[in-house]
Order: structure tokens, then C-alpha cells, then sequence
């Protein structure tokens, strides 16, 4: 009875005011529904937004490598950890292009470039806006994740016609400083205003496997949700154990809470494109095909994600055979 108060009361927010306010309460009853319950609400939710078969193909590209001055115990770009990773310099913008040329071959929509950076510096700032000129000259769309931006940095990607910025929350507020000390949630948060309020649309996730709690998980996409605008893409990492990091031995996560935590992310945030993100080469082709029917849409495609393995074009080319998937379309711009 409980569950079917809860859902009307969700119901009625809908059509009144169009998305609620997510509560805790309310998430952790969609979360722990029968999963068949729980997949056919999230599936249903999909079909409503999407079409079912399509997903969005972003590219990762890591131009600013490694030596990074933050603590993040999951990265093997981190200063801080002996992770064997060797560092190199921002890379030149017509490198970059090149590389951008080869995605949109391979069949990308979406580039997205990736710095070590705690922020990026002032004196990077051109080179990084050539460089958004340059892949979005491709006719791609362009994705950045430099670390935090102050409300000017943020003004003059927009300028330059960034399309995405990434900055992901990677976990509940309780559980923030158990991974990083050098920055705080509420940090994160600032960054994701600064971004939005400069008009670029935001990429904003987590990673699942850090030794957080199911309710970390659960608290982590009600935050995402209850955004004054939900991000419009939410990538779901799972852990890449890095030899090294903080992280290296941590437990695995059970792929059924996995999946649940997908088609969670998929109820609360019926728009957004969630990408099924790292850690897919631990995946089997039969729990991909679950995160896709839980409504996952998005992945990162190519063999390399910024310094961790992909599975690559070959392998996620006989998964949408099997699946009957296909590239999700560029909306053409407005
Ligand atoms: N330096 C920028 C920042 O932290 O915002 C951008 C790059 S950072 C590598 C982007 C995101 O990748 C992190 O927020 C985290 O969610 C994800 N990530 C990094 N290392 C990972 C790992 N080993 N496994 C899974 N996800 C990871
Ligand atoms: C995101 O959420 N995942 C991507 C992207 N945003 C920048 C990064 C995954 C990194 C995986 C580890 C690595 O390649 O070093
Ligand atoms: Fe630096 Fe980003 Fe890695 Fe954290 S996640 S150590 S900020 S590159």
C-alpha cells in the first residue's frame, strides 16, 4: 500500500508541476521494487522519452594527462598515488582536431576532452577555446571536463560555443570526503551553477563501486535530480580499479544493483541522456544489454576512455548487432 500511496503522490506532483522535487523516501521505494517492477517503470519512462533503440555515442579524449594536484582515490591521474601513469603537457589544438576527425569516422557525435587540471589556468584558456572551435567546426558536438570553472571560465567556453560541460558529484554527500579531501561536494556544486547560468548544457554523474552504501547511490541521483535543471546527461561509471589508488581493492559492485541504480537514474531523470560509462570491459555483453533495457543511452566509444581501457569499436559493434541498436542521430542545431 505504501508503494502505491508514494506513487500517486508522485502522480499528482507530475501533472501539477511538471517534475518533483525527488525525496530520498520516495527513490529508495522506486530502487528497491521487485527489479521486474522496477525495469518495466524504467523501460516504460524510456519509451516515453526516447526512441528505444538509439544510443548516443560520445569519444573521450585526455589532452592535459595526468600530475594532477587533486586527491580523487579512484584516478590514475592523481599526484597523490603512485600509479604509474606518466604525465604529459596540454596537447596542441591541431593534434586534438585530428583525433576528433578519426571519431567522427568512427561514427562519434559527441567529443569530449578531458584535462588533469584541479582548474584550468587563465593562460590555457585560449587554447582550449581553439579547440572547441575547431571540433565543433567538425560538426560535432563539443563536451569539456577541465575541473572547476569560475563564472568567467565558464563565460567564455559558452562563448566559444562549448556544448557540454562534465563535472560529476561521483557520489553522496556523506560519502564525498571519504574519496577526496582537496575539494568538497559543495565545491562541485558551485561549478555545476557556474556552468549552468552561463547557458552550457551540463554532464553530471557519479561512480558506483567506491565502497558506498546503496542510500550513497540513492542519495547521490536525488541530487542530481532535484537540480534546478536535471543534467542533460548523466554518466554512470562503474569503478576502474587503478593499481596504486586509494581505491584499488575495492569491492566490486553487484551488477543487479548496478542495473537498479541505472533504471533509478533513468526514473528520476526522464529526459536525460544516461551513459553507461567506465568500467564496461568488466561488463558482460548480457548486463550491457540490461543497463541499455533499464534505459541506459549513451556510451563512450573507442578503445581507450582517458587513460583506462574501452572495449572498443569492434566489440560494441557485434553488441548492437546482437541487440538491434543503432547510433542515436545529431539533433540538427536550432
Ligand atoms: N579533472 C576533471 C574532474 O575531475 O572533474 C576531469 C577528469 S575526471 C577523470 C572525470 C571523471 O571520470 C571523474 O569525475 C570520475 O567520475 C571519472 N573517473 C575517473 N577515474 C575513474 C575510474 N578509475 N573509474 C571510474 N570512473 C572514473
Ligand atoms: C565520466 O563520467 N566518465 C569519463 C568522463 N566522464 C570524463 C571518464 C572515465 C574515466 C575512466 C578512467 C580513465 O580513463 O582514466
Ligand atoms: Fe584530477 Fe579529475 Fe583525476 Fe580528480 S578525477 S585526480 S580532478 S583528473
Amino acid at each position: 500500500m505504501r508503494l502505491e500511496t508514494s506513487e500517486l503522490i508522485l502522480q499528482d506532483h507530475i501533472e501539477e508541476v511538471g517534475m518533483p522535487q525527488q525525496t530520498i523516501e520516495n527513490a529508495s521505494i522506486i530502487y528497491n521494487l521487485p527489479f521486474n517492477d522496477l525495469i518495466f517503470r524504467a523501460q516504460t519512462v524510456h519509451r516515453a522519452n526516447f526512441d528505444p533503440n538509439a544510443i548516443q555515442m560520445s569519444r573521450l579524449l585526455s589532452i592535459k594527462t595526468g600530475g594532477c594536484p587533486e586527491d580523487c582515490g579512484y584516478c590514475s591521474q592523481s599526484a597523490h598515488y603512485p600509479t604509474g601513469l606518466k604525465a604529459s603537457k596540454l596537447m596542441e589544438v591541431e593534434r586534438v582536431l585530428a583525433e576528433a576527425r578519426k571519431a567522427k569516422e568512427a561514427g562519434a557525435t559527441r567529443y569530449c576532452m578531458g584535462a588533469a587540471w584541479r582548474s584550468p589556468k587563465d593562460r590555457d584558456m585560449d587554447q582550449v577555446v581553439a579547440m572547441v572551435h575547431g571540433v565543433k567546426a567538425l560538426g560535432m558536438e563539443t563536451c569539456m571536463t577541465l575541473g572547476m570553472l569560475t563564472p568567467a571560465q565558464s563565460a567564455s567556453l559558452a562563448d566559444a560555443g562549448l556544448d557540454y560541460y562534465n563535472h560529476n558529484v561521483d557520489t553522496s554527500e556523506r560519502f564525498y570526503s571519504e574519496i577526496i579531501g582537496t575539494r568538497s561536494f559543495a565545491d562541485r556544486l558551485e561549478t555545476l551553477s557556474n556552468v549552468r547560468d552561463a547557458g552550457i548544457k551540463v554532464c553530471a554523474g557519479g561512480i558506483l563501486g567506491m565502497g558506498e552504501t546503496v542510500e550513497d547511490r540513492i542519495s547521490m541521483l536525488v541530487t542530481l535530480a532535484n537540480l534546478p535543471v536535471p543534467p542533460e546527461s548523466v554518466p554512470i561509471n562503474m569503478l576502474i580499479p587503478i593499481p596504486g589508488s586509494k581505491l584499488a581493492n575495492a569491492e566490486p559492485v553487484d551488477p543487479i544493483d548496478f542495473v537498479r541504480t541505472i533504471a533509478l537514474a533513468r526514473i528520476l531523470m526522464p529526459m536525460s541522456h544516461v551513459r553507461l560509462s567506465a568500467g564496461r570491459t568488466e561488463m558482460s555483453d548480457e548486463m550491457q544489454a540490461l543497463c541499455f533495457f533499464a534505459g541506459a543511452n549513451s556510451i563512450f566509444v573507442g578503445d581507450t576512455l582517458l587513460t583506462a581501457d574501452n572495449p572498443g569499436e569492434d566489440h560494441d559493434g557485434a553488441l548492437f548487432r546482437r541487440l538491434g541498436l543503432r547510433p542515436m542521430e545529431l539533433e540538427p542545431a536550432r
